[in-house]
């Protein structure tokens, strides 16, 4: 197979791998697999015709495969990893909503706001009211802000529809972002995100209405399915039920889990078998340490706890203890994690969560690609993969996430294809 590109003068690879283990990257579950990285200095990787990864390992090694037509990319001696995926976001909504946060400093809390008819139920007004190209336009734009970090996949929920038409135009948007740029798009219904404020409508009759769309949003794309299980939104009877019904019809399951109060969602994700529950600020031991028994990987959403200004999620208990294996996402939305910025989330799982930077790049890369069922696809760099890559100007992790609150990305690769350069 011809050698198509090569990236070079890598000073510090870290393939989030180890040869041994072939093809499988099933998430890192606790403290010493997660700091397992597969670090390689003074490396390159070599990609073939297809974009798929041909040889990744010391430089003096891969530079030989090289023939006349190869095209050089040069790291600079900088640090490479795999393309990051962001495993949950609410990228496609209509509006903004800064005007919440002096609300929030003077006193009144994010489901206060919700309860008033704020919150999610002004996104979904400012939602059904979008266009199709409107919406795209302005996701089109927060998928740029992304790349630019270094992500390479990001998941993209419904759930500011609250209704059929806008579910499904929140699905067909993001699934026509997923041709028209070069992040992968995974997408996942979440009808069961507030309550619809419409006359006459019970929460039964609305728990119904989602079962119901659950089918159309499927054949739209979507590959999730999820619910904000959360005091005053969804209860774990309401979620278990939308949740059972998505899981016959062949979704993967994810839940908003515990964020603001222990209900159990924890525990819920377990029984029902998701692929992960995410928040999990207030999940109780006992909920977590049976999600690491099912496999339910744990995703930690710490510019939420931040902008919210709330204790960040117990990922030292989750890792140390719990033996989870652990994925950081941005909850990108408008009203509790209205920022793209993926170099800060990364900063913020150091700082706030704690985890060390081996755990931050593991939770960004291997494990949140499992948190979306992508680990066969993406967050590693292994012989046969998609070339998904991201390089920096910065010697070493620990500088890439201490110098914190801006990308220090020098460049990405998707599927082999050179997709932004700083
Ligand atoms: O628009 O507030 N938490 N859903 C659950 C969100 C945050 C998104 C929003
Ligand atoms: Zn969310």
């Amino acid at each position: 197979m011809a050698v198509k590109s090569i990236l070079d003068h890598i000073g510090l690879l870290w393939t989030m791998a180890d040869e041994a283990e072939g093809n499988s990257a099933s998430a890192r579950q606790g403290r010493e697999a997660m700091r397992e990285v597969g670090a390689i200095e003074n490396a390159a990787i070599a990609i073939d015709d297809e974009g798929r990864i041909l040889a990744a390992g010391p430089r003096k090694q891969v530079v030989e495969m090289a023939d006349e037509q190869t095209k050089w990319i040069d790291a600079e001696g900088g640090f490479a990893c795999p393309g990051f995926v962001d495993p949950h976001t609410h990228l496609v909504y209509g509006g903004s909503r800064e005007h919440e946060l002096p609300m929030r400093l003077a006193g009144a809390s994010y489901l206060d706001i919700l309860q008033a008819g704020g919150g999610i139920l002004r996104t979904v007004k400012d939602t059904r009211e979008a266009s199709f190209d409107e919406l795209f336009q302005h996701a089109k734009a927060s998928l740029a802000r992304m790349l630019a970090c270094g992500v390479t996949t990001v998941e993209a929920k419904s759930g500011y529809g609250l209704e059929l038409a806008t579910e499904k135009k929140q699905i067909e948007v993001a699934s026509a972002l997923s041709q028209a740029q070069p992040i992968d798009l995974v997408l996942t219904a979440l009808p069961a995100h507030a309550f619809p404020k419409e006359e006459g409508i019970t929460r039964d009759d609305y728990v119904n209405s989602c079962i119901e769309w659950l089918p159309v949003l499927k054949e739209a794309g979507a590959g999730f399915a999820d619910v904000f299980v959360e005091k005053g939104v969804f209860t774990i009877e309401e979620g278990r039920r939308i949740l059972t019904a998505a899981k016959a019809l062949g979704y993967g399951l994810k839940l908003h889990a515990d964020e603001m109060e222990s209900l159990g969602g924890a525990e819920l994700a377990a029984e029902l078998g998701a692929v992960s529950a995410d928040h999990l600020l207030a999940a109780s031991d006992e909920g977590l340490l049976q999600m690491a028994s099912r496999g339910v990987v744990a995703v930690c959403l710490p510019a939420t706890s931040f902008y919210l200004q709330k204790p960040a999620a117990r990922a030292r208990f989750m890792i140390d203890e719990a033996n989870l294996a652990v994925a950081i996402a941005s909850d990108y939305n408008p009203g509790s994690a209205p920022s793209e910025n993926f170099a800060l989330t990364m900063s913020l799982a150091l700082l706030t969560l704690k985890m060390s930077p081996e755990e931050v790049f593991m939770a960004a890369t291997r494990n949140s690609a499992n948190a979306v069922s992508r680990g066969d696809l993406a967050g590693v760099i292994a012989k046969g993969r998609p070339a998904d890559l991201v390089w920096f100007h910065a010697p070493n992790p620990a500088y890439v996430l201490t110098r914190f609150g801006v990308s220090h990305v020098a460049g990405v690769m998707k599927a082999g294809v050179p997709v932004y350069r700083a």
